[in-house]
């Protein structure tokens, strides 16, 4: 099986984030995450590491807003012309806004700060002096393995880092800048029907809102309920799409405390869904934080649980490409994954 991954995603540091109560913590989504699961690849004898190519902004573009992925670009750089204290201390500091947009007027403000409070919707996700090299290389990843699902007619893994699930059209957010699943699905779309199984712990919202009125792609989430879970404000569900859309996106919310059995009933549910809608091709944005035990999550699914779930989804026999998302129990990460991915071996 063909893994995508780039060494780039290392210039993607942030010193911290701020969670809840703003407590400044270490920044979860970590360059361990992708030494852990590098790691347990090279146990494998299946497996064949592959640099990702470079597929340009047009793929990007045709999913994010072009002042979004602009205001990425330069953010950094404007941010160290403004505030001299982060030039002299970078490795220290992270980029991020402290007010935040509504969005019942929109209109983009032109300063720094005004931009950054209507492109970010939380506090996780940090932008420093790589970020923009980070996830255009993430980004070129997922396109690589959904680009060799067409070409080679079996499943691949994007290793990305950052994740892209959270990011919208015109947003960044919950570690997420630029959606990658999103971006390799809208790619695979020109070539035939697409379904979007998300199985990380936490509700895709960026991919929801960007094929929320499209009914060529079908998009499934399963997460903890946002009733108690980030993202909080979407993720129910009885959201289930818009104009054309409608019909084609499910959210199945699952309480806290979800099991593998609870967890493989939901996954039963969606996998019909799937089968019924009868794609061509299958993006799976997976995030191993349902693993019990995960720092962020609240579910109880086992290694064996890991196991059964991708034997389910491969059983749908589609060209899947399977693009990773979160994970922070890093400890369990590079072993949970391969266990997913055995079963996708061609
Ligand atoms: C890709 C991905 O999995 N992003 C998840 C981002 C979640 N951010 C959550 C921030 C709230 C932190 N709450 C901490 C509770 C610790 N017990
Ligand atoms: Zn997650």
């Amino acid at each position: 099986m063909k893994i995508f991954y780039s060494e780039t995603h290392r210039k993607h540091q942030p010193p911290f984030e701020v969670f809840d109560g703003g407590k400044r913590v270490p920044y979860l989504e970590n360059t361990d995450r992708m030494d852990r699961i590098l790691t347990a690849i090279e146990k494998t004898d299946w497996t064949e590491l592959t640099p990702p190519a470079d597929f340009g902004l047009d793929p990007i573009l045709a999913v994010h807003d072009s002042g979004y992925i602009a205001f990425l670009e330069s953010a950094w750089r404007e941010w160290l012309i403004l505030d001299p204290e982060v030039s002299s201390s970078p490795e220290q500091n992270a980029f991020l806004p402290a007010t935040f947009a509504l969005r019942r007027n929109p209109r983009v403000p032109s300063t720094l700060l005004g931009k950054a409070g209507y492109y970010i919707m939380d506090l996780s996700a940090c932008i420093v002096a790589g970020t923009y090299e980070a996830i255009l290389s993430s980004a070129n990843c997922a396109l690589s393995a959904a680009k060799s699902v067409i070409s080679d007619r079996s499943s691949a893994f994007a290793l990305c880092r950052p994740p892209g699930h959270h990011a919208g059209k015109d947003y960044a957010g919950g570690y997420c800048f630029i959606n990658n699943s999103s971006v390799a699905a809208n790619w695979l779309s020109a070539k035939g029907k697409v379904a979007i199984l998300d199985i990380d712990y936490h509700a895709g919202n960026g991919t929801q809102d960007i094929f929320y009125e499209r009914s060529d792609v079908l998009t499934i989430s399963l997460h903890g309920d946002p009733d108690f879970e980030y993202p909080h404000f979407i993720g129910y569900a009885d959201e289930t799409g818009a104009g054309a859309g409608l019909g084609f996106h499910r959210n199945f919310p699952l309480p806290k405390g979800t099991g593998d059995e609870g967890y493989l009933s939901a996954l039963d549910e969606a996998l019909k869904l799937i089968r019924d809608f009868a794609p061509n091709y299958l993006v799976v944005p997976t995030g191993m934080d349902t693993f019990d035990g995960d720092p962020l999550g609240t579910f109880k699914v086992t290694r064996a649980g890991f196991a059964e779930i991708g034997k389910r989804i491969a059983a749908l026999g589609l060209p899947t490409a399977i693009i990773m998302e979160g994970g922070y129990a890093n400890a369990a990460l590079g072993e949970n994954i391969v266990t997913l991915l055995e079963n996708f071996k061609s």
